[in-house]
């Protein structure tokens, strides 16, 4: 298949019935979200067969994320094919119920195609980077307006080792591989948001400490050498065991916004597997995690957007990853497995509509 053009994407809108949105980026959902717009995370299979999965998605958000269809294993199953059709149809469906939509994500060390291991010069890895940027910020510039440019760059524990982490494009190009990635998804589409993406950015302890300091330093180094960034995304994978850093995290944004650079809480959920087995107890800390963390965070700031990484405790990650030794299924999500509001859903809701008040 020959890459797709803008113009033929914007026909594929057109065949959905879909306004391609030529004038403005934020849909009209955007512009009357009621306090901090909301992202969902989309999983393409649940999207594909459960019409309740989508009707919660029309019915809570203003912002949607394909969750893996954005990625280099989705989108580049050969070296010299772009394949967008199913990133498409969540894309089209976001802009059919007028809601935005964030782009995750243009640089990982996972989740890539097997044939970019087989990279072997830092000329090469730069080409296929830069064409890869080029191709799918190009793709989708009239309708994504925020992008995760580079995800989790910052090594899982710098004190041990260095600040970044390791893969293929730091093998290739070194702490390059950012700038490379800023500056070309900035040539290809001015008007974007590029967020730097990371997790375990608001715990307390030196690791958290160092990923703070390793993030600022990043989002530094590119404004030294005037590449924008414009936010941080704060994945916010949250451990229930784990406590915040409220100074730390406070400092972090307090340097961030002095940098001109805005906070986005991009992957919501919450890791239950030692938490009480009792279901009413077990959602009430849930949502007391949540809680605890998005007064860290609205005490500093209101963010700029808060997305959850899925919607229902039917499909998370967090089931394959954090599987609880008592055999319960998780309850990482703000709806419940038959999609009915758990406390987590109104914690969120909560501190969204009181940040519009204030
Ligand atoms: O939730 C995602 C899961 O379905 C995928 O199999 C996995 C690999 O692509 O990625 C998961 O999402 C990750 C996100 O892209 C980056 N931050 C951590 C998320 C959870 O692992």
């Amino acid at each position: 298949m020959e890459p797709l053009t803008r113009r033929s994407v914007l026909a594929g809108f057109a065949a959905f019935g879909i306004n391609s949105g030529l004038g403005s980026k934020l849909s009209p959902a955007m512009a009357q979200a009621r306090g901090t717009p909301y992202g969902i995370a989309v999983e393409l299979k649940p999207f594909r067969t459960d019409p309740q999965y989508r009707q919660a998605l029309i019915d809570h958000a203003d912002i949607l994320v394909p969750m893996n269809m954005l990625k280099w294993a989705s989108l580049r199953h050969t070296k010299d094919q772009f394949d967008f059709a199913r990133a498409d149809e969540i894309i089209a469906f976001a802009r059919k119920h007028g809601k935005s939509v964030r782009g995750h994500n243009l640089l990982w060390y996972g989740y890539n195609p097997k044939w970019v291991d087989a990279i072997s010069s830092r000329r090469e890895a730069e080409r296929v980077l830069v064409d890869h940027i080029e191709q799918v910020v190009d793709h989708y510039r009239e309708v994504v307006p925020s992008w995760d440019v580079v995800n989790e760059v910052v090594a899982h524990n710098p004190l041990k080792g260095g600040n970044w982490r390791d893969g293929i494009w730091l093998k290739h190009l070194g702490p390059d591989h950012v700038a490379i990635a800023f500056r070309t998804a900035a040539k290809t589409d001015p008007s974007a948001q590029l967020v730097i993406n990371d997790y375990d950015l608001a715990n307390s302890g030196l690791r958290f400490d160092a990923r703070r300091s390793a993030i600022l330093g990043i989002v530094r180094k590119l404004q030294d050498q005037n590449i924008p960034v414009h936010g941080v995304g704060m994945q916010a994978h949250l451990y229930a065991e784990r406590g915040f850093d409220r100074d730390g995290v406070a400092q972090f944004i307090q340097k961030l916004s002095k940098l001109g650079v805005n906070i986005l809480i991009t992957e919501l959920d919450v890791i239950d597997w030692r938490l009480s087995k009792n279901t009413v107890r077990r959602d009430m800390g849930v949502a007391n995690v949540v809680a605890e963390f998005l007064d860290v965070i609205y005490s500093t700031t209101e963010p700029q957007s808060i997305t959850s990484w899925g919607i229902t405790d039917r499909y998370s990650w967090i089931s394959d990853v954090f599987k609880r030794k008592d055999g319960a299924p998780n309850r990482p999500l703000p709806l419940d497995r038959n999609y009915q509001k758990k406390p987590m859903f109104d914690v969120i809701e909560n501190y969204r509509k009181a940040a519009q008040k204030s």
